[in-house]
């Protein structure tokens, strides 16, 4: 198998569920990491689009079966190597996939969206950024609000266990103080997020992509690298892709 990734909130979900995988005793020892700059653009070369056609990372290949989209990778990882992270039984699944959805539908983009105008956004008049700033910032402190009562009286958001819902989850709420979502005082959230970030499979996972020293803090210098990167991707001129057919 080839995952072609990048350390971002959608490449942790997926490099996670490997390193937690290898936790629950699946070894996945044909599995090679690719890196994708998605600075220089990577994601726009043939190569990528072959197994990623929304030229995005992540991408999955297993032998000639390609996959994009983060959490419909975990969920064929999941049922590849069967474990505790999916149950099988019906309502268990999909107590849980419920959660994956709900992350793939509301809290990405809407993170990501926060992210892009708070960080990225250099080429929009601050005026016209207020209302979507506004608007992004409500909704994910809504969504923060569901989560929280979600956990209350649960380690995890399906219970005991850690699950596809965590993985799915977690990279993006740990990012709060770059996205400038503020959770401190939002009940159960911090608590869940310093549980999930203890587990030693979460730590290999947050690794891939990422020198030691900046898993948890990350330097000046790569903030700036992270937002230069961020502007460059977000830029509205570049939206519409590098795929000629595409105007
Ligand atoms: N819904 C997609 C989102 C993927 C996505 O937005 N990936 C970002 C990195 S987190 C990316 O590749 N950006 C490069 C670009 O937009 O050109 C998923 O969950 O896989």
């Amino acid at each position: 198998m080839r995952l072609l990734t990048a350390p971002t909130p959608n490449g942790w979900k997926v490099s996670i569920m490997v390193e937690e995988l290898r936790e629950a005793g699946h070894p996945l020892a044909d599995l090679e990491v690719h890196y994708v700059d998605i600075m220089k653009g990577e994601q726009f070369q043939p190569d990528f689009t072959r197994v990623g056609p929304n030229q995005k990372i992540p991408a999955l290949a297993d032998g000639d079966f390609c996959l994009m989209e983060s959490c419909a990778i975990l969920e064929y990882l999941a049922d590849k190597f069967p474990s505790r992270l999916l149950p099988q039984s019906l309502e268990a699944r999909f107590e849980v996939l419920q959660w994956v959805y709900w992350q793939a539908a509301n809290v990405g983009p809407v993170f990501g969206n926060k992210l892009s105008y708070t960080r990225y956004m250099d080429d929009v008049d601050p005026a016209a950024k207020a209302h979507p700033l506004e608007r992004f910032a409500t909704e994910a402190q809504r969504l923060m609000g569901v989560l929280s009562r979600r956990l209350a009286g649960r380690d995890y958001v399906c219970g005991d266990e850690l699950t596809l819902a965590d993985i799915a989850l977690y990279p993006w709420v740990r990012g709060w103080k770059w996205s400038k979502i503020p959770i401190v005082g939002i009940p159960h959230l911090e608590a869940w997020v310093e549980r999930v970030r203890a587990r030693p499979g979460v730590g290999r996972g947050l690794a891939y992509g990422v020198p030691k020293a900046e898993i948890d803090q990350w330097s000046e210098a790569r903030k700036a690298q992270v937002a230069a990167s961020g502007s460059k991707i977000a830029a509205t001129e570049n939206l519409a892709g590098r795929d000629p057919g595409v105007k």
